[in-house]
């Protein structure tokens, strides 16, 4: 398998949904599902977070969300752990700057998808050089999520980065209301976790999102 060319990584980001069992209201399998069916393009399994799931469980849920995915055709991610990652052949690994250096994980996982989180154009020139194959920026707009997020940048710091020629995504607050914004300043997809994950209507939350991003 060769790595994912640029054009092939941009079409795959447009609507990035990210969630784990934390961010949830109901089952995450349901909510995966409820997803794919309004259009995801792209799904990343991120188990963080207070009362988040360890060891066999988060091996078993991600083999669920794995196998969904596959079935869909949506190509399945992991946040962070190389490991598990390795062990459900996932396509592909998230990391950010916390985490293992990206030069050390694309020597672990090969032409798998590697994204990397970014905060400044010196990160961003990093994960390029590491062998990125996306970039994650953030947060734009104040997230509840993550709680260590860093400071709000707003759509500004996507102007900077997009001159590097990466595939970049959107992340942090991005909801169907501000996600053209996100778009309109060069981002080749918005990344999500609650815009999703916690809506009354998982699917028409996702389908609302994707109207959004293509339709534009
Ligand atoms: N990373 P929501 S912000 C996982 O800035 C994550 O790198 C961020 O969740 C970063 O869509 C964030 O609920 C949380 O705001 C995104």
């Amino acid at each position: 398998m060769a790595r994912i060319s640029p054009e092939q990584m941009r079409s795959l980001l447009k609507v990035y949904f990210i969630t784990g069992s934390t961010n949830c209201l109901k089952d995450p399998i349901h909510v995966l599902e409820q997803a794919i069916h309004g259009g995801i393009t792209i799904f990343q399994y991120r188990e963080k977070g207070e009362g988040c799931l360890d060891d066999l469980e988060k091996m078993e849920m991600g083999r669920r969300l794995h196998r969904i995915c596959k079935e869909n055709g949506i190509p399945f991610i992991v946040n962070d752990d190389i490991e598990l990652a390795l062990e459900l052949d996932a396509d592909g690994v998230h990391i950010g700057q916390e985490d293992e250096d990206a030069i050390q994980v694309r020597k672990q996982i090969g032409d798998k998808i590697l994204g990397v989180s970014v905060h400044s154009l010196e990160e961003a020139e990093t994960a390029k050089l590491a062998g990125a194959d996306y970039l994650g920026i953030g947060p734009i707009f104040a997230t509840a999520t993550k709680k260590d997020a860093r400071a709000v940048q707003g759509t500004a710091i996507l102007e900077g980065i997009k001159d590097l020629g990466m595939p970049l995504v959107g992340i942090g607050g991005i909801n169907a209301d501000n996600a053209v914004d996100v778009m309109n300043t060069g981002a080749d997809g918005v990344s999500v976790i609650t815009a999703i994950s916690h809506a009354a209507d998982i699917k028409e939350a996702a389908a609302r999102l994707k109207e959004k991003v293509i339709g534009r």
